[in-house]
């Protein structure tokens, strides 16, 4: 498939699933950095309160907030930079680049929106990076509900429910997900050894400032920058 082809899935589906899209020795060596950055057992960042409301187990890591490194290889790749262009089109701007961590053992992360979806141009765009293989073993796929970007809000309720028609994916080595921010998604509970993937995030040309400062659980709103919960939903 050509990148139009590729594009026009991604705004049918509101996300892309891309095989190995990158190549193993670069994988290899953005996985051994994460495994060595958060060691055996890594301490929780987020408050109490977060983790226990929003059902989301994960520890974040800005690599390329402590200088130039390995993770800069990636923003400059020609084929992710082409896909990217065709998906926002032009000027759209590179966001920071994220690692999440999920311990053994924890939830993963609830349904959510990245972003609130009241305006639909206004939105972030996951370029989500596996490292390693997510397996069944180990628990930690990657939940979606196809063309739910274009469905406004996530629906109030059960945080870890299902949905009709959600689908799972277990992104292998090397894969590329693309994965609009208003796209309901989760994380399933990591049931064997630790999980995480690398999201490059990005948006398009005219989007605001800080667009993932406030993500939309299906049971508040919660803002990062303050630590706190802005909306309750029943
Ligand atoms: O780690 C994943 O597979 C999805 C993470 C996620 O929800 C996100 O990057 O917004
Ligand atoms: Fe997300």
């Amino acid at each position: 498939m050509n990148t139009s082809d590729l594009a026009r899935q991604f705004w049918r589906d509101g996300y892309l699933v891309l095989e190995d899209f990158f190549e193993n020795n670069v994988m290899d060596e953005l996985d051994g950095l994460i495994q060595t950055h958060f060691g055996a057992n890594p301490d929780f960042q987020h408050t109490d309160e977060f983790l226990t409301e929003s059902q989301t187990d994960v520890i974040p890591w800005f690599p390329q907030n402590e200088g130039p490194c390995a993770f800069d290889t990636l923003d400059e790749h020609d084929g992710l930079k082409a896909l990217t262009t065709k998906v926002l089109g032009d000027g759209w701007k590179r966001d920071y680049c994220m690692v999440m961590f999920s311990k053994q053992g924890t939830s993963g992360q609830a349904w959510h929106q990245d972003c609130p979806p009241d305006d639909p141009s206004q939105h972030n765009l996951n370029r989500l990076v596996y490292t390693s293989d997510i397996t069944d073993e180990i628990g930690g796929q990657t939940v979606v509900v196809p063309g739910s970007f274009r469905r406004g809000v996530l629906p109030a309720g059960d945080p870890t429910g299902h949905f009709p028609g959600e689908v799972v994916l277990k992104p292998t080595k090397g894969t590329l997900v693309l994965l609009h921010g208003h796209t309901w998604h989760r994380v399933l509970p990591i049931t064997g050894a630790f999980r995480f993937s690398t999201n490059y995030r990005a948006a398009p040309k005219d989007t605001r400032e800080g667009i993932t400062d406030v993500c939309v659980y299906r049971n508040m709103r919660y803002r990062f920058s303050t630590s706190s919960v802005i909306e309750k939903r029943v």
